[in-house]
């Protein structure tokens, strides 16, 4: 009986607070907003890009999106898009994208980005430089002052044939930055193998990166670097979503 009285009397409890889910699903569908029919769409890849490829698969499978071709910057995203019969294409075929959406794993703001610690930055590099417009996704805890200051991994794609000797050179370039190099293992502890039979060499610096378009360069001229984690001048435009709201950055 008390209890009753008491839920008779108590206000309607707040809605639950929004999980990063919800924020990374916010920043999905106002993305999303961004597809029209005919488009020739790349796919990004990560959980908040899955996002953006299940809420286009639906609106695909209502009819409400027509003739899209998606090009998927991963394997695994290939699938996601596949299973809601989302029609596929690859950069061969279709080299030019109208628009690609992709998260991120930092964002600075000046919209520069780091990206591939879901260990896809080539294929996403590759689709999002092909792309007239390319949307990043993300929830506001991918906000940074400066790339490379989260402390967490800035990824190069590198070729397996001596990757020690690459790793070491990608050390000793940033050694006054207090960079660390490790490669990438999986699950298993084996190393962590690309979509592109490749591995990943993850820095870490311990401040942001102090000339991001000049180390993008420097690593790049490294032979049997196949490519890196900075995607400079390459956004079009940031979705964030915060407890606040989802704001969009261009
Ligand atoms: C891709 O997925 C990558 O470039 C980035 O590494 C990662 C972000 O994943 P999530 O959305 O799961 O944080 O966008």
């Amino acid at each position: 009986h008390s209890a009753l009285s008491i839920r008779a009397f108590s206000s309607p409890s707040p809605s639950p607070p929004l999980t990063q889910d919800d924020l990374k699903k916010l920043a999905a569908d106002k993305a999303v907003d961004y597809v029209s029919s005919g488009m020739v769409l790349g796919l990004g890849t990560g959980s908040t890009a899955a996002f953006v490829v299940a809420k286009i698969g639906e609106l695909y499978n209502l009819g409400k999106l027509k003739n899209i071709v998606g090009v998927p910057t991963s394997k695994r995203t290939a699938e996601q898009a596949a299973s809601l019969g989302i029609p596929l294409s690859v950069l061969d075929d279709h080299p030019h994208i109208d628009l690609a959406i992709d998260g991120a794993d930092e964002v600075d703001p000046e919209l520069n980005l780091v990206k591939g610690r879901g260990g896809a930055l080539l294929r996403e590099k590759m689709v999002e430089a092909a792309s007239d417009k390319f949307v990043v996704v993300a929830d506001d805890t991918k906000l940074v002052t400066g790339l490379g200051g989260s402390g967490l991994a800035m990824p190069v794609e590198v070729v397996q044939f001596c990757w020690k000797y690459n790793l070491i050179r990608l050390q000793e370039l940033f050694k006054d930055e207090g960079c660390d190099a490790k490669l990438r293992l999986d699950g298993d502890g084996k190393p962590y193998v690309t979509d592109n039979s490749n591995y990943i060499v993850d820095l870490y610096f311990k401040t942001p990166i102090k000339d991001a378009g000049a180390a993008g360069k420097e690593i790049s001229a490294f032979e049997g670097v196949v490519e890196h984690g900075l995607f400079l001048d390459m956004a079009s435009a940031v979705i964030i979503a915060g407890k606040e709201g989802v704001s969009v950055k261009t």
